[in-house]
């Protein structure tokens, strides 16, 4: 049944075609596959062996040649000791077993067709991931609207940064994770960490704050554990998990009571201030004391290293926005921001720390249940219209919004019978993640694109091997916004196709032989064109500015036709027509992307978690990252320098709380929620609230965090509550 190295026979154009360089020994510039700071690196063919070593790469702006352990090592999962080198197809006796790629893609296209043949379109379920690259998450939004006509897709980026998205729409009428380059940083007064902890999540960062204060500025972080990042603040703020609307109302209510609010840009560059203004006053210090367990000398501490200097920045990460009222949080925030006139100028403003490697880019364009390429709505006539034209159909036979990606997860086996996943390892990762698992077991028929045989893919029907960073191209949009290319440098092993070509295969097989192609750049393009006009419009970005410019930031639209004034300043990459606009590193310091220009404030009111502690769970869980581990840990867990410094799940817990259970270091706690219990080891520390304790979410089996977290979800966003469980906690 298998053909080892057998060519692929339906890839007219492929980007794995050995013949653009990839045998020669040149360095080829390009990024990590992990995280979205994108750090620039450089890949060197390994002398006398078929794989590549990395370099560093100090001509990067945001890293300068640094890169963590996970980047150091990204080459290893390349090896196909650890990785897929072939498709697989479950056999009647249930086994996994080797198949051809036109087996395999036959199945597939079989499996989606009869699911939609039998039960509808809306049967057939996509979910994709913010890792993917920007052709990737573009094709595959295209494939379910196009060649499914399914409207049920999501995406894993609905669990990372939607609370801060939708907080950034509503406030600013726009979206991108930060609105200025990182470089900033170091030349603000102030910065608020709120729930971020990049010691561990994005070292290379690092640098950025200690600049700050080598400066002068000041560092706030606001964790409920001190982290290694907290311990590098001038103050730390630790409040309990959940509470941190409470913790922003009380900062402006000290704000307003101080006199430190900047009348003059609420005049002229806000609305809305009268009813936040009335919401936060509301929010008396002793109140937001007693919530949070944060001392109210400390808030006023908070408030006065905040107010001093001219300019000062709020950044929030996965802490204060993975819960279920995560986007007014956000919005609360970004009213501390607005009051004291810390956005919309430079070295000032609100900012959000996405996650994975293509977190903003991956929310840009349509593999999102409610969005159409460049951050367009699909319930906008008019966006409708201009994507339906870009892929050639009638604006009618696009399908309307679908479900955000927990409730699609939770709708597996019964509304949505078949799924096609690609870039995401929901076993491990989802909230609730048992009862996740089930559902997914109870699909009529699952296909998994994957690099390794995930926890996911182990479950599917057909697993199909694809091509990593390293050996295709793509473009990733990290998390300042700047648009990066990811060039090949190798050649991938013969069993391996791109997830471009998998998209091409499926398509072919479903009747659309020519909507797909399979070239990076071509695809690309046709995404500029997708974008043009749109809120993240791309038309004026392509692979050779990228590559002259370090990166081009959005919006970056074409030339405007003759006659219409063009901008004035010029880039400094090749000027080819259609490219002069510059790009846009610094967004909002005229006006805001609202339809007045005003940026809006939100009125927000404090609320308990969806689960508050009581006697039969009297502690709150709360989940995150370890350095050495990246996410459900598909790729990491195979590298074995990082499972050495990270070998498995632990429970941390302060020494009060150990004592009061009996806890001891190392040994095995059981930690039980409504949903279930998980099992890891004690680790104690009085770096945590005596309340709290906190589990890393990296591993699957006993000691996986997920069975334990709540799936309540945010009324706007739809992001489950990750960060805040009840829980009980009892050695195992
Ligand atoms: N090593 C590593 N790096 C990564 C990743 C990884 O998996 N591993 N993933 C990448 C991705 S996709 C993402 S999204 C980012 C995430 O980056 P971060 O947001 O920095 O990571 P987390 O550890 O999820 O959460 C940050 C902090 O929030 C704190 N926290 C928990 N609950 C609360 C709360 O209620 N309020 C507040 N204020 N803080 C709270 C936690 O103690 C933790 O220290 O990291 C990226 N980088
Ligand atoms: N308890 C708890 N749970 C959380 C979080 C938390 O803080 N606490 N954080 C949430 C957040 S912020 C995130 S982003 C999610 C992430 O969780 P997941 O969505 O599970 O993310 P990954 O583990 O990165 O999974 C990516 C999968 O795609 C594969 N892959 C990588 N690149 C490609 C590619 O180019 N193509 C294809 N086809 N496959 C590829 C990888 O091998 C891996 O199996 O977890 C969420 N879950
Ligand atoms: S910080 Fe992020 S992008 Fe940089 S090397 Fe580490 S994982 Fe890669
Ligand atoms: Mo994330």
């Amino acid at each position: 049944m298998h053909t080892p190295g057998a060519a692929p026979a339906d890839t007219a154009s492929s980007d794995t075609a050995p013949s653009d360089g990839a045998a020669s020994d040149a360095v080829t510039a390009t990024h990590c596959p992990y995280c979205a700071l994108q750090c620039g690196m450089n890949l060197r063919p390994e002398p006398g062996g078929a794989g590549v070593v990395v370099e560093e790469r100090a001509d990067f702006p945001v890293n300068r040649g640094a890169l963590c352990g996970k980047g150091r090592s990204a080459p290893a999962v390349l090896s196909s000791r650890v990785r897929l080198t072939e498709p697989l197809v479950r056999t009647h006796a249930g086994r996994l077993e080797p198949a051809t790629w036109e087996e395999a893609l036959d199945a597939v296209a079989e499996g989606l067709a009869r699911t939609r043949r039998t039960h509808g379109a809306d049967a057939v379920g996509v979910f994709g991931g913010g890792g993917l690259t920007n052709e990737k998450a573009y094709a595959l939004g295209k494939f379910a609207r196009v060649a499914l006509r399914t409207s049920q897709i999501d995406y894993n980026g609905r669990f990372c940064m939607s609370s801060a998205a939708a907080a950034h729409q509503r406030a600013f009428g726009l979206d991108r994770g930060l609105p200025f380059p990182l470089e900033d940083i170091p030349r603000t007064g102030c910065v608020i960490l709120v729930g971020s902890n990049p010691a561990e999540t994005m070292p290379p960062a690092l640098r950025f704050f200690r600049e700050l204060r080598e400066n002068g500025g000041t560092l706030i972080v606001v964790d409920p554990r001190r982290t290694r990042t907290a311990e590098q603040a001038d103050l730390h703020l630790a409040p309990r998990p959940g509470t941190d609307l409470a913790l922003a109302l009380g900062l402006l209510h000290l704000v307003v009571a101080g006199g430190h609010t900047d009348e003059e840009f609420i005049a002229g560059r806000t609305s809305g201030w009268e009813e936040a203004r009335a919401g936060a006053m509301a929010h008396w210090p002793e109140l937001v004391e007693r919530i949070t367990g944060v001392p109210v000398p400390k808030l006023r501490e908070a408030v006065r290293m905040f107010c001093a200097p001219e300019s000062a920045m709020v950044l929030t990460a996965r802490g204060p926005e993975q819960q279920s009222k995560g986007t007014d949080t956000v919005g609360a925030w970004i009213n501390l921001c607005l009051a004291t006139g810390r956005a919309g100028r430079p070295l000032s403003g609100y900012g959000c720390l996405t996650g994975q490697g293509n977190g903003q880019g991956g929310r840009e364009h349509g593999q999102k249940a409610d969005q159409l390429p460049g951050y367009r709505k699909l319930t906008d006539p008019a966006a409708r219209a201009h994507v339906a034209e870009v892929w050639g159909i009638d604006p009618d036979d696009l399908p309307g919004p679908g479900r955000s990606a927990y409730e699609l997860l939770d709708a597996l086996g019964s509304d949505v019978k078949a799924l096609l996943l690609m870039g995401s390892n929901p076993v491990v990762s989802a909230p609730r993640a048992a009862h996740v698992e089930e559902r997914i077991r109870s699909l009529d028929f699952l296909a998994v694109a994957d690099v390794v045989l995930s926890e996911t893919a182990a479950l599917a029907d057909v697993v199909l091997p694809v091509t990593q960073w390293a050996e295709e191209t793509g473009t990733t949009t990290n998390l300042e916004g700047r648009v990066l290319l990811r060039r090949r440098a190798l050649t991938p092993p013969p069993g391996v196709r791109t997830d471009l070509e998998v998209l091409h295969g499926l398509a072919s097989r479903l009747g659309m032989p020519k909507a797909f192609p399979t070239a990076p750049e071509e695809v690309f393009d046709e995404l500029r064109r997708a974008s043009a006009g749109g809120p993240a419009d791309y038309s004026g970005i392509s692979y050779a500015r990228i590559e002259a410019e370090q990166g081009v930031f959005w919006p970056c639209p074409a030339d405007p036709p003759p006659g219409e004034t063009s901008p004035g300043e010029s880039h400094p990459g090749k000027a080819d027509p259609g490219e002069t606009h510059p790009g846009t590193p610094r967004l909002f310091l005229d006006r805001f992307a609202t339809e007045d220009g005003r940026a809006r404030f939100v009125p927000v009111a404090h609320r308990d978690a969806a689960e508050m502690p009581d006697a039969e769970y009297p502690l709150l869980l709360t989940t995150g990252r370890v350095v050495a581990q990246y996410q459900s840990g598909a790729q990491t867990r195979r590298v074995d320098e990082l499972n050495e410094a990270a070998p498995g799940p632990f429970v941390e817990l302060h020494p009060r709380l150990a004592a009061r259970i009996g806890a001891v270091d190392g040994a095995p706690l059981a930690v039980t929620s409504r949903r279930g219990r998980a099992v890891a080891p004690a680790r104690i520390t009085d770096t945590i609230r005596a309340d709290t304790v906190f589990m890393p979410f990296h591993w699957p089996g006993e000691g996986r965090a997920n069975t334990l977290t709540n799936p309540a979800l945010d009324p706007v966003s739809r992001m489950p509550e990750f960060k805040v469980c009840a829980v009980r906690v009892e050695p195992a």
